[in-house]
């Protein structure tokens, strides 16, 4: 497949301000007309051929300036029009089956009604267009359809007029002021009902805001109609962002490739991220549920109103609006937790991909398809290189510099550097060697070392910092990178305050005087820059501040590098202290101030995946087994005190209060540790607090431990639940994904049989990765030995490769990361990368992932 590169950017050679569609709409048969009016680029050769991209159409109809016209040429799906005039109207005619559409981009069918997903390059799929997010448009739509399939009938912006039309159906005309790229258009039929509220501007505007769901989930939409309320009024407050419409509609969908999409006006999402209530949704769904409408709903000004100039600077509008929805799930409950989880995703799922084949910086410099960089780097760490603007420029600063991003670039398609000139422009910052971060890939590794000299009261941190990208030996860097600091008194834990250093060269030291006793370092605190901190503190040190550091996220960081420091000690055979962490959670265990929700947090062990991070070879088996050594222990050491926290955590009545979820929280934890300890009432325990949970983070809780044991509690709790939530998809995809995280020694069996479940489907993105995801996550199973895992994974891939290849590239970095483990798992995994790369007629998704994770 042919590589796009950023340098290689030119400005379109027409313009399409205006654009008329009209859908005729049947789920097999649906005739898409559009009327466009096409204007030549004052920087465009006079001869210049429009280009109108198009992927798996052919135009039924021509017509240019009304009449009907036969000089196009239809080359690699792209539709190609010899025009010689300024100005023209173009209309085209084509047909599509959304009955066939598998890949879930275009218009396709799910559940009996119709949608849309555009982005990144979908739009094509369904017309005719200059498909990139640089021409924009506005749209006036028609729609009809029959009555009785489709009652209701939704697009962008506002609905002007609708009516009745012969053979019982019905039509609707949308109209949406705002011009908008291609990939924000989006359309839904069907028969839906909706949760109808409204929501009052700050400058006293009425909005209509519906969230339709089939009939059935209409009680299950109230969380998410919060969600969207709380963030419009916080976007105003924030940002003093508005809402721009008279109506916001969001549509819940059942088979969708991403969690949601930020359509103008009328966002589409995967239902996991709409429908919830307590019997049915996780704490953790209702916090992703909060977190995605929260997302959507930014987008509108940092994606819609200033979008993209090209999918270069996807991180422009997704860096920036994780880092709002970030702030904005922080500022909902507690901010020390949120920052616990975004580290935790990043350093899950960022922190591979940079060390992997896979690795770019967060505004890529090519790509062949650009679906593979919806990612971790452009999402996630680009959220963070926004936060370090944040902390470096402050509060104030930082809004004026995004006023003035906001004010400058509304209604245009903008670039990272135009973001990064208004946050200098309106912030008063220099962000020159700033700019470093958009073009690096590669997590930066920050050495520390702090020295004292009693004699004149002075202690001296010295840093070092080096980058390697994709595995490499890491070489000096010199990014900015801002670490909020602050030296802990050795005996109480005080300090006289944070500072936040900015490290911008190689080798660094900075001076801090009045210091009488050797103190003790609390670096990097609430993550402030995405780096690897190399381990330069003591056992004794992280002991004393994962029980003094008053910054919440260094307090759990500190327990987690102990542990870590630990465990990577015990998989590599050298000798290391496990009474000092037994010690250190026995502090936090017996610390009475603790916050509850943290206290199960901060007890947690690094996941298996982030020790293998740790390591130069990973070996998954090795991992596992000094991890649940260790697991063991704290659960025979502090049995009393897990299961007197465990009866202290007893549920009453459902809330969704800040103790109340602490309680789930840390009732779970100790159940994990109680199981742990290999005690004999585990399993009935557990079996127990299934049957009697009154919500789903309760049995999940329940049957996460009991999915590891081998009890007949475990089968009867199992099947229970099958019962009684088959008929709901997203209860049941839990059912699969619990069963394929299991650590039993029969998973990939298991799996296996669950793949030929008659409620198993590849059509369903969520239940593929209920299944296979889960599964490829499940390190010690996923690595199996005889590379089982691994061929079952492949040949998933190649299977669904042809029906949904977005789904399916999504799998390739877990095998990508072949280098990185021990011989017989690295060939092996190799191997079924060769495997899917013999695959004749392969996706660019998955070829693309492919071979660069060969090369
Ligand atoms: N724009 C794709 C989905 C999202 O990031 O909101
Ligand atoms: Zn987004």
């Amino acid at each position: 497949p042919a590589t796009i590169r950023r340098e290689d950017y030119r400005p379109p050679d027409w313009f399409i301000p205006e654009i008329e569609l009209d859908f005729q709409l049947g789920l097999e048969r649906t005739v898409v007309r559009s009327k466009l009016d096409v204007r030549r680029s004052k920087s465009a050769k006079y001869d210049a051929p429009l280009i109108l991209n198009g992927d798996d159409l052919l135009p039924v109809n021509v017509l240019v300036d009304g009449k009907k016209w036969n000089e196009w040429k239809l080359e690699e799906g792209n539709l190609t029009l010899p025009l010689t005039g300024a100005a023209h109207i173009v209309e085209i005619e084509v047909e599509l089956d959304p009955s066939t559409n598998t890949q879930l981009m275009g218009l396709y069918g799910s559940n009996g009604m119709l949608c849309t997903q555009c982005e990144a390059e979908g739009f094509r799929r369904i017309t005719f267009f200059a498909d990139r997010p640089d021409v924009l448009s506005r749209y006036k739509v028609r729609m009809e359809g029959d009555k009785q399939a489709f009652p209701i009938l939704l697009c962008n912006g506002d609905k002007v007029e609708e009516g009745e039309a012969e053979g019982g159906r019905h039509w609707a005309q949308w109209n949406d002021p705002w011009p908008k790229p291609s990939y924000l258009f989006a359309l839904v039929a069907g028969d839906l009902v909706a949760n109808s509220d409204s929501f009052t501007t700050r400058s006293g505007k009425e909005v209509e805001l519906n969230i339709w769901v089939r009939d059935g989930d209409l009680p299950r939409t109230g969380h998410a109609m919060q969600a969207l309320k709380d963030s419009m009024r916080w976007d105003e407050e924030v940002y003093g962002r508005e809402y721009d419409l008279g109506l916001f509609n969001i549509v819940a969908v059942s088979d969708f490739n991403m969690g949601a999409m930020e359509n103008k006006g009328l966002n589409v999402f995967n239902s996991r991220y709409i429908l919830a209530d307590p019997e049915v949704a996780t704490d953790a769904d209702f916090d992703g549920i909060e977190g995605v409408v929260a997302h959507e709903y930014f987008h509108n000004w940092s994606g819609n109103r200033v979008t993209c100039r090209d999918w270069f600077q996807l991180s422009l509008k997704e860096g920036f609006t994780v880092f709002r929805d970030q702030s904005f799930s922080a500022d909902m409950s507690s901010a020390a937790l949120k920052r616990i989880e975004d580290v935790r995703i990043l350093r899950a799922a960022q922190f591979p991909e940079d060390a992997g084949p896979l690795a770019h910086p967060i505004r890529p410099e090519s790509y062949q398809e650009i679906s593979n960089f919806y990612t971790a780097t452009v999402y996630n760490k680009g959220a963070e290189i926004i936060r370090m603007m944040h902390s470096m420029m402050g509060a104030e600063n930082f809004r004026k510099g995004t006023d003035l991003y906001f004010d400058r670039h509304d209604g245009e398609a903008a670039t990272c550097e135009d973001f990064v000139v208004s946050m200098e422009d309106g912030g008063g910052i220099d962000l020159t060697q700033f700019r470093v971060w958009y073009r690096t890939p590669g997590t930066p590794r920050v050495s520390a070392k702090l020295s004292h000299n009693p004699q004149t009261g002075t202690a001296t941190l010295e840093l070092k910092q080096s980058i390697a990208a994709g595995g490499a030996k890491p070489g000096p860097s010199e990014m900015v990178i801002p670490l909020r600091t602050a030296l802990l008194n050795p005996e109480t834990g005080e300090h006289d305050g944070e500072q936040l250093l900015i490290l911008d060269k190689a080798e660094q030291s900075f001076t801090f005087e009045g210091q009488n006793d050797h103190p003790v370092l609390s670096i990097n605190r609430g993550f402030s820059a995405p780096i690897i901190l190399e381990n330069s503190r003591t056992a004794e040190e992280l002991a004393f501040l994962s029980s003094h550091d008053d910054d919440p996220f260094a307090r759990f960081e500190a327990m987690q590098q102990l542990m870590t420091g630990y465990l990577t000690a015990q998989i590599t055979g050298t000798p290391a202290d496990r009474d000092i962490i037994l010690q250190a959670i026995g502090a936090v265990l017996a610390d009475e101030n603790i916050d509850r929700a943290f206290l199960a947090e901060i007890i947690l062990l690094p996941t298996e995946a982030f020790l293998g991070d740790q390591m130069v070879e990973v070996d998954p088996q090795a991992i596992h087994d000094a991890r649940e050594k260790l697991r063991g222990k704290i659960g025979v050491q502090f049995e009393r005190k897990f299961r007197r926290l465990y009866k202290q955590c007893v549920p009453g009545e459902f809330s969704l209060s800040a103790e109340a979820r602490a309680d789930r929280k840390l009732r779970n934890v100790t159940l994990g540790y109680i199981a742990a300890s290999q005690v004999e009432d585990a399993a009935e325990i557990a079996y127990d607090q299934y049957c009697d949970a009154n919500n789903m983070t309760a049995m999940q809780g329940a049957l996460g431990v009991l999915s590891h044991l081998d009890a007949e509690e475990r089968g009867h709790a199992f099947e229970s639940f099958y019962t009684r939530f088959k008929d709901n998809a997203l209860v049941l995809d839990k059912w699969f994904t619990m069963q394929a995280m299991s650590q039993r020694s029969d998973t990939i069996k298991r799996v296996d049989a669950l793949s030929r479940h008659p409620d198993f489907t590849l059509a369903n993105p969520n239940r593929v990765r209920a299944l296979y995801g889960a599964f490829a996550g499940n390190q010690v199973r996923f690595h199996d030995p005889s590379g089982r895992g691994y061929a079952m994974i492949a040949d998933m891939v190649i299977a669904l490769d042809p029906q949904n290849p977005q789904t399916a590239a999504r799998f390739i970095p877990q095998l990508g990361r072949w280098r990185r483990y021990e011989r017989g798992r690295s060939e092996l995994m190799r191997l079924a990368l060769e495997k899917i790369a013999a695959t004749s007629n392969l996706s660019k998704d998955v070829a693309e992932q492919v071979s660069k994770s060969l090369a």
